[in-house]
């Protein structure tokens, strides 16, 4: 492997000088840390649905509606989703870092979050078409498993969603899985092995936002952990995968994009962590706007032009490989 060194560049993104946009302080009511929001675009407004960590550790989801993406948050009374143990004993440690996917053909968002069972983390849905009511579909796949969300139509007649177990040996890789139903999960195939060694993205990695399709291939960000002697690094990087068929890599970012640098994202309660679950396009702009929590205590914001971003991932290295050729299971 040969690696050629490059002119330092501009950064694809660009962290908003108002960062952190939402902290804990800007709640209405007591918690200890709001971060790894789900985003949407809806009637005119950026929706973030944040997840907010109580002062017993346990997390639920809180909508914050804005103008502009930016300021201005108002905060929704109550919260979307908190966890019900007694009638949803998945949550019963809480629901944390959800993805929103919009399904036209459903006319309807599905929510795909993390609910925090006596078992371990598992990938449970829910639907909304508003952000006001919400109805659970419950878990879609056993623990542990997480860093779900759902593609936004079907594929080849199925929905697809990404996600990513941690299986006793050998790593945690993100895998697909397809469903006729939203309920029956199968046909379950490794997507993107994390790397080995030094990399950044070595051992484990995850999905960030949900993907967005686009005319080169579905658009995926995904996080990388580094294990290093004062703990992990949270850094964040790109894949492009087939249109037709996502189980086709083609391509995968060697380096990372974005990873903890400012003050709010090297310090907190988790050191060392940009965790982006959700992210807008602004097509009149240009604009891709990347919510995401910064070490697991406040909401940041990073934007990057959406053209430099496809013409990125255009230029990393082609795989072209099927992960699902690769014996693994
Ligand atoms: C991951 C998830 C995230 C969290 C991150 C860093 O495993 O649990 O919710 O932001 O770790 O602590």
């Amino acid at each position: 492997m040969t690696f050629h060194l490059r002119p330092a560049s501009k950064p694809l993104f660009e962290r908003h000088q108002h960062n952190p946009i939402i902290t804990a302080a800007d709640l209405p009511y007591a918690s200890n840390a709001v971060f790894n929001p789900g985003a949407a675009l809806l009637d005119d407004e950026t929706i973030l649905l944040l997840r907010v960590e109580d002062l017993r550790g346990i997390s639920h989801l809180q909508v914050a509606r804005s103008k502009n993406g930016v300021d201005s948050w108002r905060f929704d009374p109550e919260p979307l989703l908190s966890p019900e143990p007694d009638r949803h004993p998945e949550e019963f440690w809480g629901c944390e870092d959800p993805r929103l996917t919009w399904l036209a053909e459903r006319d309807e968002w599905v929510i795909a979050y993390t609910a925090y069972s006596r078992r371990g983390p598992l990938v449970s849905l829910a639907t909304t078409k508003d952000f006001r009511t919400v109805k659970r579909l419950g878990p879609a796949m056993p623990p542990e498993d997480k860093d779900a969300a759902l593609f936004p139509r079907r594929i080849d007649g199925r929905w697809a969603m990404i996600h990513r177990p941690t299986p006793l040996r050998g790593g945690a890789h993100v895998w697909v899985s397809y469903s006729p139903d939203l309920r029956h999960w199968g046909d379950h195939s490794l997507l993107i092995e994390a790397r080995d060694g030094a990399w950044w993205d070595a051992g484990k990695i995850g999905l960030g936002p949900p993907p967005i399709e686009t005319d080169s291939g579905w658009l995926v960000m995904y996080h990388g952990v580094h294990l290093t002697a004062s703990g992990p690094i949270y850094r964040v990087g790109f894949t492009m995968l087939d249109l037709e068929d996502p189980t086709i890599v083609l391509h995968r970012s060697d380096e990372w994009v974005l990873g903890p640098a400012a003050i709010y994202e090297r310090e907190g309660d988790v050191t060392q962590v940009v965790f982006p679950c959700g992210w807008t396009v602004d097509p009149e702009k240009d604009r891709l706007n990347l919510y995401y929590g910064a070490a697991d205590t406040s909401v940041a914001l990073a934007t990057a032009s959406f053209s430099d971003v496809l013409a990125y991932v255009d230029g990393c290295p082609r795989s072209g490989r099927r992960r699902s050729d690769d014996a693994v299971v």
